[in-house]
């Protein structure tokens, strides 16, 4: 039985459509820059979000119903119905990828090995569901953040047993991203960081996360996963501090604990904002580092500061994110919609909505990064600014040919420096938006 029998297969119909159940700018099979359009962006779906989220907040309970179908949620029932109901909604928009917390899966009980036993029935359940598509999982993590025993942290805990526990959760959350097919295993570390010096050891608690992540790397290599290990950085919240505040202190933590050879990075929109960047600066930073591994697609909201996981919808944003992507020749991650419905937008077409919005927005990102990387004036004006390193002293400086003295004198000799250049920032912006609206 259908779940969505209101909604028929999502189509490209193009930018004048009004059919707000239809793509405008996402067109899979259209080729840009030499690749097709869901080559570029493997959509994936978030199982938490999606299936899950029903509008609960901090001051109400759910507006959404997301039961599926089921006689009662928290049941093996509505763990299946979210399956059917997860496999329909990415076959009706083309999506090929999902993404995971074991406790997203099904209902986690007290006791872990019930909840493993559970987790084993419904993996064989998805796997049957995978037979005959070609969705599968683009990466699968472990959810060391909600239960109370993570309250002092999971690899950051103070307690030996809970370090177990994350263990534990770990290993399940890896053999279950194998099952499935997945190309990443991702550790957000939700809890790793905390509140006040006053109880904190933070050089001991960083040493056992990076310890839990070897081992992790051991065992995954072990059981043959081959995919990439990735951390998702996060400045704060829940935590006040988070260890993995952003790309450039994950990288870090990976190169200081030589971890660097397993792990990328998984860059959320959402995440780099509250750490005070745009989404980026941190997929330049993960790039320049060989380290950009995947996106959680969504924004956050400048007036906000938390990380509300809205639907990507501006196309500036996505346009930047994509100029790093397709300059990076793509990830070997996937484009994950880390985001939920507004709490009003309540009903079964605003989930279809949110997921076409957030396509046409990358889809859109895509093709403005084309068309600004054709029109080539951005890369020539930044190839132009560093000339003077081409010939001359700057030359040598680049071929690292030169003493601190020898630079000294040519600066001594000059007497006075000469305007080193405009930045020509208003230039480049008009630049972009005669690109994207110019016809
Ligand atoms: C929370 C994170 C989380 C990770 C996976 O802020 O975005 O959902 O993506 O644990
Ligand atoms: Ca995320
Ligand atoms: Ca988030």
């Amino acid at each position: 039985m259908e779940k969505f029998p209101t909604i028929k297969e999502i189509k490209y119909e193009g930018p004048a459509s009004k059919n707000p159940l239809a793509f405008k700018f996402y067109d899979a099979n259209k080729v840009v820059l030499g690749k097709k359009m869901e080559d570029w962006l493997p959509f994936a779906m978030a199982w938490w979000h999606n299936l899950g989220a029903a509008g609960t907040d901090m001051f109400g309970r759910d507006t959404a119903d997301k039961s599926f179908g089921a006689s009662a949620k928290g049941t093996m029932e509505h763990a299946k119905a979210k399956v059917d109901a997860g496999f329909e909604f990415m076959k009706k928009l083309g999506i090929k990828y999902f993404c995971f917390h074991d406790v997203d899966l099904v209902p986690e009980d007290e006791d872990i090995n019930v909840t493993n036993a559970r987790l084993d029935e419904l993996t064989d359940y998805i796997l049957e569901k995978m037979k005959g598509t070609d969705i599968k999982c683009l990466w699968g993590t472990a959810n060391m953040f909600s239960n109370p025993r993570f309250m002092n942290g999971a690899g950051s805990t103070n307690s030996a047993e809970v370090y177990c526990f994350a263990a534990a959760q770990i290993k399940k959350a890896l053999e279950l991203t194998v099952k499935l097919g997945g190309r990443g295993y991702v550790f957000w570390g939700g809890r790793e960081g905390y509140e006040t010096l006053l109880n904190t050891d933070v050089k001991f608690e960083q040493e056992n996360i990076a310890n839990l992540m070897h081992l992790a790397v051991d065992y995954g290599r072990k059981i043959g996963f081959t995919g990439d290990f990735y951390i998702e950085p996060k400045p704060k919240e829940p935590m006040k501090h988070q260890y993995d505040f952003d790309a450039a202190t994950a990288i870090g933590f990976l190169r200081q604990y030589g971890l660097d050879k397993d792990f990328k990075m998984n860059i959320e929109a959402n995440h780099a904002t509250l750490a005070g960047h745009t989404f980026e600066h941190d997929l330049r930073i993960s790039s320049i580092n060989g380290m950009l591994g995947s996106i959680d697609a969504n924004q956050g909201d400048p007036i906000l500061g938390w990380d509300t996981d809205e639907f990507p919808f501006d196309v500036y944003s996505a346009t930047n994110a994509m100029l790093e992507v397709v300059k990076a020749g793509g990830i070997t991650g996937g484009f994950n919609f880390d985001a939920k419905n507004r709490r009003p937008s309540n009903t079964v077409e605003d989930m279809f909505e949110a997921y076409i919005l957030g396509m046409d927005t990358f889809a859109l990102g895509l093709m403005n990064a084309a068309k600004i990387i054709e029109d080539g004036r951005i890369d020539e004006f930044i190839a132009k600014k560093y000339a003077s390193f081409n010939e001359g002293i700057g030359a040598r400086i680049r071929a690292k040919d030169v003493t601190l003295e020898e630079l000294a004198a040519v600066a001594l000799e000059k007497r006075v420096c000469k305007n080193p250049g405009s930045g020509k920032q208003e230039y480049l912006e008009a630049i972009v938006n005669q690109v994207m609206f110019g016809k």
